[in-house]
């Protein structure tokens, strides 16, 4: 395989645009001939991880199954790109940790809370308000911010292009050998 293998790992608030940009970035890095995998929550939460709720305890599950499926996922030769909320530092240290921090590249989808909830593209937001979800992320659980990632992204004022190609040009560094 033509790649260095890592794990791009997404973190940022729901509707901060994780997935939007994991899914761009993997179109173009399939059409520079490389290999990747995303995982998000359409792929884990409802597979591997469909057990789990969003209490502290069992993000903090989900994300340890993640973090050993990218781990092997990694071994193979194939580029992660994981799209997951991982809201505390602790669960981000774990992740990076069970890894490597050499294969592990952080990127915080830094979107603006009330940018995520004017979007509100799965009504998310609104339910949380009214009190129909508990334990949203932002809302009613914590978000703690990446101290030191690998890569910021600013999505607010941004197109999914600009943003995309932004990461895009810091990942293919990265990867190509
Ligand atoms: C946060 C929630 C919640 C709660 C459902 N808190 O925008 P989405 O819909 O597609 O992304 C969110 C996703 C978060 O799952 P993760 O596995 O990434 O979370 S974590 O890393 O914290 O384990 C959102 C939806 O699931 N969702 N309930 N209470 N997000």
């Amino acid at each position: 395989l033509n790649q260095r293998s890592k794990v791009i790992w997404m973190t940022g608030l729901s509707g901060s645009g994780k997935t939007t940009l994991a899914k761009y970035l993997e179109k173009k890095l399939h059409s520079e001939g490389f290999l990747t995998q995303v995982l998000d929550g359409d792929n884990i939460r409802t597979g591997i991880n469909n057990n789990l709720t969003f209490s502290a305890d069992d993000r903090k599950e989900n994300i340890r199954r993640i973090a050993e499926v990218s781990k092997l996922f990694v071994n193979c030769g194939v580029i992660t790109i994981n799209s997951f909320v991982s809201p505390t530092e602790e669960i981000r240290d774990q992740a990076r940790s069970i890894i490597g921090k050499d294969d592990f590249i952080e990127v915080f989808v830094n979107t603006p809370i009330e940018e995520c909830e004017k979007r509100d593209v799965k009504g998310l937001y609104a339910k949380a308000r009214k009190g129909e979800i508990k334990n949203f992320t932002g809302i009613d659980a914590p978000f703690e911010q990446p101290v030191d990632p690998a890569l910021e992204l600013l999505t607010e004022n941004k197109t999914i292009e600009e943003s995309g190609e932004e990461l895009f040009n810091f990942i293919i560094d990265r990867i190509k050998l």
